[in-house]
């Protein structure tokens, strides 16, 4: 049920980036509950720069539970009081924004996404998108990262180098990328430690998380039950990459054109959307992902950095 006080008295700005999978879970999330919010749209390693300011208050009251990310990971939710002025409160990870929102908005329309399958489905919707989180979402960085950086690099280079421009996340930090994405996506690669073997892993890994889903779409018309749940909001978010969902499609930003995947890549972008998972995916989007929300507005900084 719907506690409006005090939240509805808050303020909510997301940092997010703008073209990975955990950032467009929060954002979902937040359609879902039609929470208002403002975003604001960051790129990899510059993320740093506006993270920083939020994790120096030291309002996160949540231990992080994941080790894989770094202190500054997106998405980043700042909590405002109702002036805009002072934070409150901040989180750092896709389910404790999903938890927060589910916690505080849910109503008879916007039911609970933990537990709209039942109170005795709760502790599978939990289960099922922590497996989501750690193994599908990190599949899919692998996957996203040394296909464009590696694999198709040539025929990648502009379109990762224009992502920016693109989703007009500022001209400074558009700039910046422009000129030096093919260094900071191979230092990335590096940092995180991607190679072409965990690519490889990451193609087994997917077709395996989808052949999974596919059975329990069998039983039932959602992944955890009759309803909508947490599960389908991660498994749909997390995905759209490895299935290549275009804006067209219902992805809430500028993602790329199929021919920026190698032909490897696209193969099982198609192998996978004709699965019962895949179909499930395409279908969210389509028919759940912007439905009767307000769209959020885009906070303009200066030149996009700060
Ligand atoms: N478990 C985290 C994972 C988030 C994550 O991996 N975020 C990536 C973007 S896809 C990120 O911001 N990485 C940069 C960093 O860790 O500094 C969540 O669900 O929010």
């Amino acid at each position: 049920m719907a506690k409006s006080q005090p939240e509805a008295s808050n303020t909510y700005h997301l940092l997010s980036i703008a073209l990975s999978h955990f950032n467009e879970k929060a954002r979902w999330a937040f359609s879902y509950y039609r929470v208002p919010y403002t975003y604001q749209l960051v790129l990899p390693w510059m993320h740093i720069f506006a993270t920083k300011r939020i994790i120096d208050k030291d309002v996160c009251k949540r231990e992080s539970r994941d080790s894989g990310s770094s202190p500054y990971s997106t998405p980043c939710l700042a909590v405002y009081d109702a002036s805009g002025k002072q934070l409150e409160e901040s989180f750092h990870d896709s389910h404790d924004i999903l938890a927060y929102l589910s916690e505080n908005f849910a109503t008879e329309e916007q039911v609970n996404l933990y537990t709209s399958c039942g109170p005795e489905k709760e502790a599978e919707v939990y289960r099922l998108e922590k497996r989501y989180d750690e193994v599908l979402g990190k599949a899919v960085v692998d996957f996203f990262y040394h296909d464009l950086v590696a694999v198709n690099k040539w025929r990648a280079m502009l379109p990762f180098a224009w992502i920016g421009f693109k989703n007009r996340v500022g001209f400074l930090q558009s700039l910046m990328w422009f000129g030096l994405s093919p260094v900071l996506g191979r230092l990335l690669t590096a940092v995180v430690g991607i190679t072409a073997e965990r690519y490889e892993k990451a193609f087994e890994t997917c077709r395996e998380e989808f052949r999974q889903a596919s059975l329990l779409l069998e039983k039932s018309p959602y992944l955890a039950g009759d309803c909508l749940s947490a599960a389908d909001i991660t498994f749909a978010a997390l995905s759209f990459v490895v299935l290549g969902i275009t804006h067209e499609e219902g992805y809430q930003l500028q993602s790329f054109s199929p021919k920026t995947w190698s032909s490897q890549a696209r193969a099982l972008q198609q192998e996978l959307r004709a699965t019962k998972a895949g179909q499930h995916v395409i279908r969210l989007f389509k028919e759940q992902r912007y439905f009767g929300a307000p769209l959020p507005k885009q906070k303009r900084t200066l030149l996009g950095l700060w």
